[in-house]
């Protein structure tokens, strides 16, 4: 009891008297502060007989000297990096086929079981791979190549403390050809998450799919692909005109001579298997024999020909029956004329053409 008075009066005449200018131990309730006069140092010394200085922070606290937090550095100092968990011995993820959606994973367990992080530090993944920094998971489309793909993973815990390991992903082409997706005897080429098919005639289409010989490309006034500005004329007879001239329009056009021809531009360049004709529609101008040139750019035109003879095609002397050709040999244009060779008063007519996108 008298000690705890001594320990009172002492604390009480600390607290009210300062020695000097400073105090050295001074109660600012809940703090208790220690404080050596300038120059001096604050020394705790343990009993001489091996005593122990301990120092016990409560709850959440710790030990502080300056800013460094003394528990916190030792807990770093003290911490296991992780530890990869056991995969194949090359770190070999798997050998893949192009197209297949994977769900892969690495791992690796902190001996203080705290959180991890994974990070690619090295190498590639396959393009379309990715890795989720938090889970280790390795998702993804798998490429449609042959390759070898290496890569380093850095996983690295709360403290810092990292471990890399290399992993590896085959990846293998799939053949797009085996499902034999070229239709009507057309050959197909293994390509780079495709195919591609080489159709035999009149065939076309990604997978040779449409007979090329009778899909009508859209002059057809029933069946309008083409626009208006992409039909033309020269030398037309009276006020007719480029639209005129679509298959089924209400009258046709009409040219003067065997000068006058009819243009269509299909905005594209199109496989042209066959052409077919009407004449005009309320006389008698009709189109006995016509040739066709054709051109890719507009300016360097092509005769169609059977050899080295340049093809007449026959008209349609009936006012609604369509004349229909189908080319000895399909070609590729996007500019098509069609020149009135012999004709009956004036050369009149109506055009559709066949063909399939290239
Ligand atoms: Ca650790
Ligand atoms: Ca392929």
């Amino acid at each position: 009891m008298s000690r705890l008075l001594i320990l009172v009066f002492s604390v009480f005449i600390l607290t009210k008297f300062d020695i000097c200018t400073a105090s050295f131990f001074d109660i600012q309730y809940p703090d208790v502060f220690f404080t050596a006069e300038q120059g001096g140092n604050v020394t705790i010394r343990a009993g001489p007989n091996g005593g122990d200085i301990i120092m016990i922070p409560q709850g959440n606290g710790t030990v502080f000297i300056g800013q460094t937090d003394m528990l916190k550095l030792f807990q770093i100092v003290n911490s296991l990096p992780p530890v990869w968990s056991e995969k194949s011995p090359h770190g070999t993820l798997g050998t893949f086929l192009g197209g297949k959606s994977v769900s892969l994973s690495v791992s690796a367990q902190d001996p203080e079981n705290g959180k991890v992080t994974y990070e690619k530090v090295s190498g590639a993944l396959p393009p379309g791979i990715h890795l989720d920094k938090n889970t280790g998971a390795i998702t993804g489309r798998i490429p449609d190549v042959d390759a070898t793909y290496e890569f380093g993973i850095r996983v690295t815990d709360s403290h810092g403390k990292y471990a890399d390991q290399i992993f590896s992903i085959d990846t293998r082409e799939r053949d797009q050809c085996l499902s034999t997706p070229c239709l009507h005897g057309g050959t197909c080429s293994d390509d780079i998450d495709d195919f591609v098919c080489a159709c035999a005639k009149p065939y076309g289409g990604k997978t040779c799919n449409i007979n090329c010989g009778s899909m009508p490309v859209g002059i057809d006034l029933n069946n309008k692909k083409i626009p208006d500005a992409q039909m033309s004329c020269h030398y037309c007879y009276g006020d007719s005109a480029g639209i005129d001239g679509r298959l089924h329009a209400p009258q046709g056009w009409v040219g003067q001579n065997t000068n006058s021809w009819l243009q269509v531009d299909l905005g594209k360049e199109m496989e042209l298997h066959a052409v077919a004709n009407q004449g005009y529609t309320s006389s008698s101008y009709y189109i006995l024999t016509y040739t066709i040139k054709y051109s890719v750019d507009g300016n360097q035109f092509y005769d169609v020909k059977n050899g080295t003879t340049v093809m007449d095609f026959s008209g349609s002397s009936n006012v609604n029956s369509v004349v229909k050709h189908t080319f000895l040999t399909p070609f590729r244009a996007r500019f098509v004329k069609f020149i009135p060779k012999t004709f009956h008063s004036k050369p009149g007519m109506r055009v559709e053409l066949y063909g399939c996108d290239v």
